[in-house]
């Protein structure tokens, strides 16, 4: 998940990409209605199911954009058991679901945590992973209001919750260097610079301050980073999000029989 553009589509391209190189199988699931363009294969693709133009165009409905996108997602919500069986038959199950961007489907309406607790119901351990771009981190004002959209998304769908900060091949060597203080992130220090100047009233800071305060007494919001033109850094997001996943603790016993059985073959074919 994450806001549009900050590279959703692409994370799953590169975990594909990166998954073919450690032998590992990725699916990926489409739940985009708008999606014009990816470059991974799909396992499933909700467009199949319904796409946005269908709610445009349609004579009794006649959407926009995002009100179209939002009717998507709850007709989706309505049949959850379409993608129940294309889920059905998959055997190395670590599937990554490419959602839209709009912050609407996270905090006002329950179609993601419906779908959330769907594939708890069929036995999918769910990970959030919530994807910013760098970019927009690297000024205290942007990455507060990242930094809020995040934290309302974890504390709507209740999983595993990882922050990624993505693009950071797209950084400045100056930007680079200032990125710990982003990744690990004190917000009253970071607010307490940006807002120093007297050109901000009294009552701006103090709410910027109860804001926060309140980020800092989550204390749950740190960042991953992830360049995607190091091999390292996407298999560090990997692993964390195995981690939070559990994913992997049933392999030994069965890497254990493939070694018997193809001495060759080390670490391919996970359950999840
Ligand atoms: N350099 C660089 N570009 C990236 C990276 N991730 C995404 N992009 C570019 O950013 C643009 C948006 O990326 P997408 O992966 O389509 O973003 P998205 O979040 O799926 O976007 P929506 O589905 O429209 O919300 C594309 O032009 C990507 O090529 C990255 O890590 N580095
Ligand atoms: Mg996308």
């Amino acid at each position: 998940m994450g806001p549009a553009g900050s590279g959703k589509s692409t994370y799953c391209s590169n975990m594909v990409k990166h998954g073919e190189s450690i032998r590992r199988i990725v699916h990926v699931v489409n739940l985009d209605p708008a999606a014009e363009h990816f470059d991974y294969p799909v396992l499933v693709d909700v467009r199949e199911l319904i796409q946005v133009d269908d709610a445009m165009e349609d004579e009794s409905l006649r959407f926009g954009p995002n009100g179209g996108l939002v009717f998507c997602m709850e007709y989706l919500s309505q049949n959850f058991d379409w993608l129940h069986e294309q889920l059905d038959d998959i055997e190395d199950d670590y599937i990554l679901f490419d959602c839209p961007g709009q912050i609407e489907l996270y905090t006002h309406i329950p179609v993601m945590k419906q779908l959330v607790e769907a594939l708890q119901k069929w036995n999918f351990n769910v990970c959030s992973v919530y994807l910013i771009d760098s970019q927009f981190l690297i000024e205290a004002s942007k990455f507060v209001s990242g930094v809020l959209t995040a934290l309302s998304t974890m504390v709507n769908l209740e999983t595993a919750h990882v922050n990624v900060m993505t693009k950071l091949d797209l950084l400045s060597k100056k930007d680079k260097k200032q990125l710990d203080r982003y990744l690990e992130p004190t917000m009253q220090g970071l607010l307490y610079d940006e807002f120093e100047d007297d050109k901000f009233s009294k009552k701006f800071k103090k709410l910027n301050a109860a804001i926060a305060a309140m980020i800092d007494d989550y204390s749950l919001v740190r960042f991953l980073p992830l360049d995607q033109s190091d091999e390292d850094s996407i298999n560090y997001v990997l692993l964390q999000i195995d981690t939070c996943l559990q994913f992997g603790e049933d392999m030994e016993p069965r890497e254990m029989r493939e070694q018997e059985e193809d001495p060759d073959q080390v670490d391919s074919g996970f359950d999840g």
